[in-house]
């Protein structure tokens, strides 16, 4: 198939540097060299599970002990992990482009990340959007409060979650609310479900008038977030992707093969 895109450092580092709105749409892929397990692909079955099929409202409604073990399982992994070059990157470039906390300056790069790991905040990032929401965070299934939640364990039950043995947890021994003592979800986004819709509509205006879209380590795979590459390109603007197989066929579009935690360094020492 023809190539639509070009890989030209040079050529796309002076568009970065005329570019006065720049977004940065990130995805699993991101967080692969920290050793974070992406979604779909080689790091996609947790157990006998495939990810996509825990990370939805049906299987947590059927076992909620199965969906708070892989949840657990993975807030227990991200707290031994660190972000990497390409989290780092990121952090560093935003404060160039805006030194202080910024609300929509007139030169702004905002990151807007699909993975709910919390490694962005944590690489120093400010302006970041979780538009899938964070495994730090419950929600109450009863009175729907939001509550931070980095204890490690969640609950004593869930302790010492392994990749290998399921146990069937009591469901009264499961993560409850402390003010209406119902069952507690992760705060995150799941299949059928809606984002926020605050977060939503002002990512939606980002997206409309960005002059520059990085696509970073995502499959592309999953609405609406797939959805914005194409925006963009469609309305003129830049996309440039960083990943190790292009996701996307766009006109006009820039593409860095490989690990973004080498090509992102690379292209901004
Ligand atoms: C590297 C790398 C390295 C590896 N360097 N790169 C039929 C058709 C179309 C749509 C639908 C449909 N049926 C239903 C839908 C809608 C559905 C959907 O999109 N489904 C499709 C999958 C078919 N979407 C929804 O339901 C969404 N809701 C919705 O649309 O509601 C309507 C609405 C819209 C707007 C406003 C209000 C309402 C909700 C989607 C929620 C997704 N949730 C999850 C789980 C979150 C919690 C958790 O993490 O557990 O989000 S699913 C999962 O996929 C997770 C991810 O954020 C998301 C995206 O995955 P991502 O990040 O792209 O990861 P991977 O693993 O897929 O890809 C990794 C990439 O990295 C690969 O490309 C690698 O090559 C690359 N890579 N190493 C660079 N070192
Ligand atoms: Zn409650």
């Amino acid at each position: 198939p023809k190539r639509n895109y070009s890989s030209d450092v040079a050529k796309f580092r002076k568009i970065f540097d005329q570019s006065q709105r720049v977004v940065a749409l990130t995805g699993a892929g991101i967080s692969a060299e920290s050793g974070v397990p992406t979604f779909r692909g080689d790091g996609g079955l947790w157990r006998q599970h495939q990810a996509t099929d825990l990370a939805n409202p049906e299987a947590f409604e059927r076992d909620p002990s199965l969906v708070w073990q892989f949840y657990e399982y993975r807030r227990q992994l991200v707290a031994t992990k660190s972000p990497n070059n390409a989290h780092l990157t990121l952090a560093k470039l935003q404060k160039k482009v805006h030194p202080t906390e910024l609300v929509r300056q007139e030169k702004y790069l905002y990151i807007v990340t699909q993975n709910v790991d919390e490694l962005h905040s944590r690489a120093g990032s400010r302006a970041v959007i979780e538009l899938h929401g964070s495994m730090f965070k419950t929600r109450c299934t009863g009175c729907k409060k939001v509550k931070e939640n980095y204890n490690n364990p969640i609950t004593p039950a869930l302790a010492n979650i392994t990749e290998i043995d399921e146990k069937k947890i009591p469901r009264d021994q499961l993560p409850h609310c402390e003010l209406c003592n119902q069952l507690l979800r992760p705060h995150v986004v799941w299949f059928n479900e809606s984002l926020n819709p605050r977060d939503f509509e002002f990512v939606v205006e980002l997206i409309n008038e960005c002059d520059l879209l990085l696509v970073i380590g995502t499959s592309s795979l999953v609405h609406p977030a797939n959805m914005f590459a194409p925006n963009v390109a469609r309305r003129g603007g830049t996309v440039a992707e960083f990943n190790l197989e292009p996701t996307t066929k766009l006109k006009k579009s820039f593409f860095f093969p490989g690990p973004c935690g080498e090509s992102l360094p690379k292209i901004f020492p």
